[in-house]
């Protein structure tokens, strides 16, 4: 009787702890977050009228792995990159540019629903020899990725890195380290 009474109550409080979790992960919590607007956890849409910096982004297939060319890009904090993809493959391609987790959390959902289909400032979808642009600004340092959703092709080596290094200190700051350095 005793143990039944707890069993409730330690249900109950699970219930409790479900709810309290769905409700911490709203809106714009690490997920599946499309950012239509603003600042996500890897930077903002770009504004093409502002100048950026070109990156040409290949997609290929073959020698049975799939892949982006170049697979490593790196940024300085505060730049604007135009990303001009190319699809030079036989296949749909997709370019997801996101953080690690929600890259992941992302692909498992593209597994259960493989018809997702993506336009939205970090995500496009490229048919065979298609090409398009997207241009993203980097206001956050740190490490992120891109890749292709499209059950099996992150498997297959569809995915790359974009590090964004910290902006430049100031010569305040870059004094007040070397001086540090020299201690
Ligand atoms: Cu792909």
């Amino acid at each position: 009787m005793k143990l039944r009474g707890m069993g409730a109550a330690l249900a109950s409080l699970a219930v409790l702890v479900a709810s309290a979790g769905l409700a911490a992960a709203g809106p714009g919590a690490a997920g599946h977050s499309h950012s239509h607007d603003g600042e996500t956890d890897f930077g903002r849409p770009g504004d093409p009228k502002k100048k950026s910096r070109t990156v040409e982004v290949i997609m290929r297939e073959g020698d049975g792995k799939m892949e982006f060319v170049p697979s490593r890009i790196e940024v300085r904090q505060g730049e604007q990159i135009r990303f001009v993809m190319k699809n030079h493959g036989e296949l749909e391609h997709e370019f997801v540019l996101a953080t690690f987790e929600e890259n992941l959390k992302h692909a498992e959902e593209m597994a259960k629903n493989p018809e997702m289909e993506h336009d939205e400032p970090n995500m496009k979808r490229l048919k065979p020899k298609a090409g398009t642009s997207a241009v993203w600004h980097f206001t956050k340092a740190g490490e992120f990725q891109f890749a292709c959703l499209i059950p099996g092709h992150m498997e297959a080596g569809m995915k790359g890195v974009i590090v964004v290094k910290p902006a430049k200190a100031g010569p305040a700051v870059e004094a007040a380290i070397s001086k540090t350095k020299k201690q």
